[in-house]
């Protein structure tokens, strides 16, 4: 499919639905090549379509078998069947059932949507359009139905026989080779929904009573021999069910939760009703194979999918636009109880880091567009950080907006009002509008306007008027489509730091709305405090109260002390990140600077021996997060223009390099003191000291290379745990050597067994900054620890290589030639893994001439090649434009 050929799909063309499907009946016998679905549909007429409308069914590769209407066979010219659609041309205007025999082949499925095999286990995944693969339906999310399920399969090969809702009835069918159960879930919901699983399953069980007081049979399915590594998941369960319960006030509504994990999945999760199936790397875990990073994960995307039953399935989408409304709120949702659940400031760190990395990226290139686009080609393509990300941001806005109780107070309305339903922004918004008496027509244009605003702040303190004045503007540089940007509301919450903490804030100005909240609304304001009897340092975007670039020209020394005594740890950390940054930023642009950036090395470090001295023990966890220093991509987009990634990479392992020469016996020092003899255990505490012992460790070996590879060596021996192994790994990779290969090997023995263990591995790998690192991930594409059919495993190694910042981006074009070659191998198979690594270009335009042009060639190739998948034929025009 070309992609000039594809139709644009637009929201301001919605309209509803011209049939209405009330019941859904599935009978599905299971057969790995052969699998039978008959589909009885209740349909009637919507009052609100068009009447006399013909029905037009989505399908996509589909093979109809058998078509009845009200149990009569239809004659052939009143309907006409393609793989991708089926439409009766003039179906009565009444009530009728529709029933519709298809067969599919789940084992020739390698998209991964609609009905396929992972590793011998039956499943599904539907959203946003795989129902469609499976039958013909309308496929919107607009169309809710109440299903009942009934599958069949060989009792040997699926013993386990699962669909949403609650088991009706099971038993065996006569000749004793096949079962059957029956799942009937009363919650109307869209196609996106549906799910089934059939497989040899192990499982965890455990019984939850809701505050409401119903029993719920909680079940983690996993691979056979796995059960024992499904504690982890089922703990986040609980958790994060009584959390809802109490801050949200919602209780789960079924008898029965199943979460199944599959090792073939294109995403992370999905919230299937009742079904949650998924990517097993975020449910399977123990010490020996998971990372903190991943046992963290697993509890952000238990609650994510969990939460979903009520913001996302009780409450739906009305359509694909819309799709922010259950992404960005139940990222909101997932952050929120994460930080209940450990450190705020730290998970609030994280959070921001991944948003810099991943949104601002997105929302600086080629793909930016509004949390709510406006229009799709594909949209699998829309699943993005500005959808999810910036969508958890608009949300946390609103309630620093509205305040806390008018937030409580919307959510609570919204559940009420919309419950049952298929709803928009609109319907979301109206909630807190009613709840906090405010207008939210201006805050709605954070849904329309694609861009990272820029808030541009100065201060000025005049002593005789003892008054701090505080200058602030906005700014958004122009997106692919909206050329002119508007203001948008921007919440900045601050505090004037003096010499023993913050100083009172007395200001008559309307932006100031109370409890150091500045409401930035216009193009630019200026706020005037007053009784300001020292001059302050401001502390702006505390907590990062909106998602912005903020330019406010501190000096080093001011930023330094905000670091040291700011009462918001975000903005300590903060500070810290902006005197790096700056020298990163000019050393990057300048490489003639490093020698600058060295001097600027040295003064940091003694910065941080105070630090890390008084304070980092007291909140180690925080202070990995400060010894971290910015992300090489997000330098990158800082300097903006003519963007040399070799000289980025030098200037952060100088400035890194300096650091730990400077602090090199301290930073031994502490590892020492945080080193315990206790075993594993993944609470935030005993991961936040393995946090920075392994940043400690990591500067230990870029200044003193053997040094390193000796300690690295002994973690690795002594390890009980995969967090100190893999950080182990990770540290050597930067030392070239002997030393480092033998670790390698050792490491890829130690877990042969071990498939999301060596996809760590692999990434490690696919991310050295080294010249010889495409050759050996071509080399690794060979081992059998890698397959081109696996999702995980071309994230982890093709993925991982066009991540690393150097290597992707080589002088000779081979990095970019080679992802490309990779993404159009992949799409022949798999459209949307393909399309998410050709994302990788995304920030093309700003490199530095010669490497922009070899990108943009390998672009133009893609985008070429005959028969491209919609989904790489989206994001390569995309790109290119
Ligand atoms: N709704 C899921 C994400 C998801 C979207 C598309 C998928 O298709 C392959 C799978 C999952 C979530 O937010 O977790
Ligand atoms: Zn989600």
């Amino acid at each position: 499919m070309r992609s000039e050929d594809t139709p644009l799909i637009r929201l301001e063309d919605y309209r509803p639905s011209d049939w209405l499907i009330d019941t859904v009946d599935l009978d599905i016998s299971l057969h790995p090549t052969k699998t039978r679905i008959r589909s009885q549909l209740g349909l009637r007429p919507n009052p609100a379509g068009r009447p006399g409308a013909p029905l037009v069914l989505d399908g996509d590769e589909l093979k109809l078998v058998a078509l009845r209407l009200d149990g009569l066979l239809i004659d052939e010219t009143a309907y006409s069947a393609s793989p991708q659609q089926l439409t009766l041309h003039a179906p009565p205007a009444r009530r009728f059932t529709l029933m519709i025999d298809t067969e599919v082949d789940p084992s020739a499925n390698t998209k991964l949507m609609g009905l396929y095999l992972s590793s011998h286990v039956y499943c599904t995944q539907c959203e946003a359009d795989g129902f469609r693969r499976i039958s013909y339906f309308l496929d919107r999310p607009d169309v809710m139905s109440v299903y009942t399920v009934r599958l069949e399969a060989k009792k040997l090969i699926a013993p386990v026989l699962l669909s949403n809702g609650n088991l009706v009835a099971a038993g065996d069918v006569p000749g004793g080779e096949r079962h059957f159960a029956v799942w009937h879930d009363p919650h109307p919901k869209p196609a996106y929904l549906f799910a089934l699983v059939g497989g040899a399953l192990d499982v965890l069980r455990q019984t939850y009573v809701t505050a409401e007081g119903r029993s719920v049979d909680l079940a983690v399915y996993v691979e056979p021999g796995k059960a024992d590594r499904a504690g982890w998941a089922m703990d986040c369960l609980v958790r994060c069910m009584r959390w809802d319960e109490r801050v949200f006030g919602r209780n789960y509504d079924l008898d029965v939760f199943n979460v199944v994990a599959v090792s073939d999945f294109n995403m992370g999760a999905m919230e299937n009703k009742g079904l949650n199936i998924f990517n097993d790397k975020y449910v399977l875990a123990d010490p020996l194979t998971a990372t903190d990073g991943d046992y963290a994960s697993i509890e952000a995307i238990i609650a994510h999918e969990y939460f979903h039953n009520w913001t996302g399935n009780r409450i739906t989408c009305r359509d694909w636009f819309q799709l922010c409304l259950k992404e960005g709120l139940t990222v909101f949702r997932d952050q929120e109880f994460s930080a209940d659940e450990r450190s705020r400031a730290v998970k609030r760190i994280a959070d921001v880091r991944t948003l810099r990395t991943t949104q601002f990226s997105e929302d600086a290139g080629p793909l930016a567009h509004p949390v709510r686009p406006r229009a799709y080609k594909e949209i699998n393509n829309f699943y993005t950080p500005t959808v999810y990300e910036k969508g958890a941001e608009v949300i946390r806005m609103l309630k620093l907006l509205v305040g806390e109780a008018a937030f409580r107070a919307g959510m609570d309305l919204y559940f009420e009002r919309c419950d049952g339903t298929a709803a928009t922004i609109e319907d979301f918004l109206a909630c807190f509008a009613e709840t906090s008496g405010r207008d939210l027509t201006h805050f709605a244009r954070w849904y329309e306007q694609a861009g990272t605003p820029t808030i541009v702040a100065s201060g000025r303190y005049d002593a005789a008027a003892r008054s701090y004045t505080l200058d602030l503007a906005q700014k958004t540089a122009p997106t692919p489509g909206q050329p002119e940007k508007q203001p948008v509301v921007l919440p900045v919450a601050l505090g004037l730091v003096g010499r023993s903490g913050d100083l009172p804030l007395a200001t008559d100005s309307p932006a100031y709305a109370g409890a150091g909240l500045i409401v930035l609304d216009q193009p630019s304001l200026s706020v005037t405090f007053s009784d300001v009897g020292e001059p302050p340092i401001p502390s702006l975007l505390r907590g990062f109260s909106a998602p912005v670039r903020l330019e406010l020209d501190l000096a080093d020394g001011d930023l330094l002390r905000l670091f040291s005594s700011d009462s918001d740890p975000f903005n300590r950390w903060q500070a810290w990140q902006t005197v790096a940054m700056r020298a990163l930023v000019e050393a990057g642009r300048e490489p003639a600077q490093l020698e600058a950036l060295r001097a600027t090395g040295r003064a940091l470090a003694e910065g941080l021996s105070d630090f890390l001295r008084d304070q980092a023990p007291a909140d180690p966890a925080f202070a990995a997060q400060v010894l971290r220093l910015p992300a090489m991509g997000d330098v990158a987009r800082e300097i903006g223009r003519d963007v040399d990634p070799d000289a980025i990479q030098a200037a952060h392992r100088a400035l890194s390099t300096e650091i730990g020469l400077r602090l090199g016996p301290q930073l031994l020092e502490l590892r020492e003191k945080l080193g315990g003899s206790a075993p594993y255990s993944p609470d935030a505490a005993s991961a936040g000291r393995r946090a920075l012992r392994n940043e400690a460790l990591g500067l230990i070996a870029l200044a003193s290379p053997q040094e390193g590879a000796r300690l690295c060596e002994a973690q690795f021996a002594a390890g009980d745990n995969l967090t100190d192994r893999l950080a182990a790994l990770a540290a050597m990779t930067l030392v070239p050597g002997e030393a480092r290969e033998a670790l390698i090997a050792r490491f890829a023995k130690t877990y042969a067994a071990e498939p999301l263990v060596l996809d760590k591995w692999l990434m490690a790998q696919a991310l050295i900054p080294e010249a010889s690192t495409l050759d050996r991930v071509r080399e690794l594409m060979q081992h059998p620890a890698f397959s081109m059919g696996n999702p995980n495993r071309i994230r982890a190694l093709i993925g991982g290589f066009a991540a690393n910042l150097t290597q992707f981006n080589r002088t000779d074009g081979t990095g970019y030639a080679f992802v490309a070659e990779m993404v159009i191998a992949l799409d022949r198979t798999n459209p949307q893994v393909a399309s998410r690594l050709l994302s990788s270009f995304k920030s093309w335009r700003m490199l530095e001439p010669g490497r922009r042009t070899l990108a943009q060639g390998r672009l133009a190739q893609v985008a070429a090649t005959p028969n491209l998948s919609r989904d790489v034929a989206d994001i390569a025009e995309r790109t290119l434009a």
